[in-house]
């Protein structure tokens, strides 16, 4: 008898997905931020990166592909340090990532939220499998690597005990410096607000927008979600916004015409570094 003419075809290696709970974490770490942090010795520190700032497990399937979105405007220094102690720790966790610095052109008034809302659509312009959304500031480490950076079936709030707070969660809406949602979560939202010009109140129209639409926020232990900041100046052109305490007042009214569906900007520029995507983009000027 003949053998059936089906050859097998180039065989695909499917790896087992990544489990639950990655091996081979460390817990607390010691992060410090005294001596400078060239960026030629994160690039050796982290070969397995790739262009972009891309990572995936060489060994399991993770679950979500997660973008990290970074608001960025002259903090250079901060990023190395954010980069060296990021990448090990994400490598660690088994996700499939990639990092997005949106850099805001110009020396208008920062707008941190907005910047975030560019993240969200430019990283699924370079990946459309992107399905987990972190948001971090650049200045603010991890000291815990169980404190996973993932979503999961509510929006996430990671930094809760910061060292700037003694390590307490401030207020119990507080929803700052570096929090997860899922697409639908954040598309349920209508994404982050666009119109908060300047220093501060734009977590707290977050946190608003989540509860709005009866979402719950989830947190990770207390003596997990530890972080350590950055000591830093208030910058120039971030001055605190007026504004702030009104607008908070009128989240339900706004974010139906303010957010990802109405966000308007010109990308300049998009950099694929060793350790990091550069999005540098014009994202206007207030009002
Ligand atoms: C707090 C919150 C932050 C945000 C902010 C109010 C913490 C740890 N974080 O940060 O999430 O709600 O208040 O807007 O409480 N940035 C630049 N260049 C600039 C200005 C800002 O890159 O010129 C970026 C950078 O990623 C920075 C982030 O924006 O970490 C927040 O600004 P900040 O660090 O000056 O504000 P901070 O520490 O009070
Ligand atoms: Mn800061």
């Amino acid at each position: 008898s003949e053998t059936p003419s089906v050859r097998p075809g180039p065989t695909v290696p499917t790896l087992p997905p990544c489990p639950d709970l990655p091996p081979g974490l460390v817990g607390r770490l010691l992060i410090e931020f005294t001596s400078p942090m060239p960026l030629e010795r994160v690039q050796r520190e982290n070969p397995g990166v790739l262009l972009g700032g891309r990572y995936t497990p060489p060994d399991c399937t993770p679950a979500q592909t997660v973008a990290v979105i970074i608001p960025f405007r002259h903090r250079e220094h901060h990023l190395r340090y954010w980069l060296h102690y990021l990448h090990p720790i994400l490598r660690r966790q088994r996700l499939h990532y990639g990092i997005y610095v949106i850099n805001q052109h110009g020396e208008d008034t920062f707008n941190r939220a907005k910047l975030l809302n560019v993240g969200f659509l430019e990283a699924l312009k370079e990946d459309a499998a992107y399905d987990c959304f972190i948001f971090s500031d650049v200045d603010l480490v991890p000291m815990d690597d169980r404190n996973l950076y993932r979503c999961g079936d509510q929006p996430r709030h990671f930094a809760i005990a910061m060292d700037k707070f003694g390590f307490r969660l401030p207020y119990a809406g507080y929803f700052g410096g570096v929090s997860g949602l899922s697409k639908t979560q954040f598309l349920r939202i209508n994404g982050f607000p666009n119109e908060y010009w300047g220093w501060g109140g734009e977590d707290d129209d977050i946190f608003n927008r989540i509860s709005l639409t009866g979402m719950k926020i989830s947190r990770p232990d207390i003596r997990i979600g530890r972080y350590r900041m950055i000591k830093h100046d208030r910058d120039k052109h971030n001055e605190p916004n007026p504004q702030r305490f009104t607008k908070i007042q009128n989240t339900k009214l706004t974010m139906k015409r303010d957010g990802i569906g109405s966000v308007r900007y010109q990308v300049l520029e998009v950099s694929r570094q060793p350790l990091f995507t550069n999005i540098t983009v014009d994202i206007g000027r207030p009002p």
